[in-house]
């Protein structure tokens, strides 16, 4: 089954190119199973109507699915080469593309976004938003420098990445020593509750105003599900109360759609074995995907 029965080959008007990393083998949590979320966010699009809430065809995106990364669970520097070489043949095939990652933990937007920036120099200026209750900014967790509480770490610690272009929006379960990281680091976080104490319009400027400042060229979005208030996305391994609306999180992505060049994005941290048996969070998370590529294609 592919995303919205997309096609899953790459031609030359192809736009996006999304993908699966089904691997949660960094989760802290052992009760989760988000690496089976790529298969089930594709399958619940068979179910779902074939305009977005604008009214564009779904069918004329220029979409195509390529399917899954071949993971093994617990070898951690094989995935790592795995995803590369698949990134890399992507770009062999066609350079300007956006690539679309299906997670999987956090953990897999690390080497996504690495593989990205190494497709970029350094006067492309990449920025990073990151949506998620939580900073991820051990600099290690229980397994070890990689980690889904260490990826936005790891993103700041990349050659050729400015720190200052990382923005992560929707915070509200914040440890101690991240703080201490977010503080002496200077990483730049809009906690959740700044939505409602600042009003969504005001805080959406705040975020398109802090990438102006960074005069960032291009944009990736990640988005951990878990951004989004629990009762509205359940199947995640943290519910944490407070989190964003869908219709918050959905302006958002059309605000950035329309200011800036996005060039990768992905949506990981669904757990179909913790959502609902209606699939509400795999349904949201394919909403998600399918208007944010809708207004990257200039429908906003
Ligand atoms: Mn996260």
């Amino acid at each position: 089954m592919k995303f919205y029965d997309f096609g899953d080959s790459i031609t030359a008007d192809t736009e996006f190119v999304i993908f699966g990393i089904p691997w949660d083998y960094l989760s802290s949590k052992d009760h989760v199973n988000s690496s089976i979320a790529p298969q089930t966010i594709r399958e619940v699009t068979e179910d779902l109507a074939l305009t977005t809430e604008m009214g564009v065809e779904i069918p004329s995106l220029k979409v195509v699915d390529i399917g899954n990364v071949s993971i093994d669970p617990t070898n951690i520097e094989r995935n790592l080469n795995e995803i590369k070489d698949f990134i890399k043949a992507i770009y062999n095939q066609k350079k300007e593309i956006i690539p679309v990652m299906i997670g999987g933990d956090h953990f897999c937007t690390f080497p996504v976004v690495k593989s990205i920036c190494n497709e970029f120099t350094a006067e492309d200026n990449i920025g990073v938003l990151i949506f998620d209750a939580h900073l991820d900014l051990y600099d290690e967790w229980d397994k070890g420098v990689y980690s889904h509480a260490t990826v936005s770490h790891r993103i700041y610690d990349l050659d050729h990445f400015n720190k200052n272009n990382l923005l992560i929006v929707g915070t509200r379960d914040i440890d101690i020593p991240e703080m201490k990281i977010a503080t002496e680091e200077g990483i730049t976080h809009f906690d959740a509750f700044l939505f409602s104490d600042l009003g969504s319009k005001n805080l959406s400027k705040d975020i398109v105003d802090f990438f102006r400042n960074s005069q960032i060229k291009s944009l990736y979005v990640s988005i951990d599900i878990d951004v989004l208030d629990p009762s509205i996305a359940p199947g995640t391994g943290y519910a944490i109360p407070g989190g964003l609306s869908y219709r918050e999180l959905w302006q958002l992505l059309r605000l950035l759609a329309k200011n800036f060049k996005i060039i990768g994005c992905d949506l990981v941290e669904v757990s179909p074995n913790l959502d609902a048996p209606n699939k509400m969070t795999s349904n949201l998370a394919a909403k998600l995907l399918i208007e944010f590529i809708s207004f990257i294609s200039n429908y906003y």
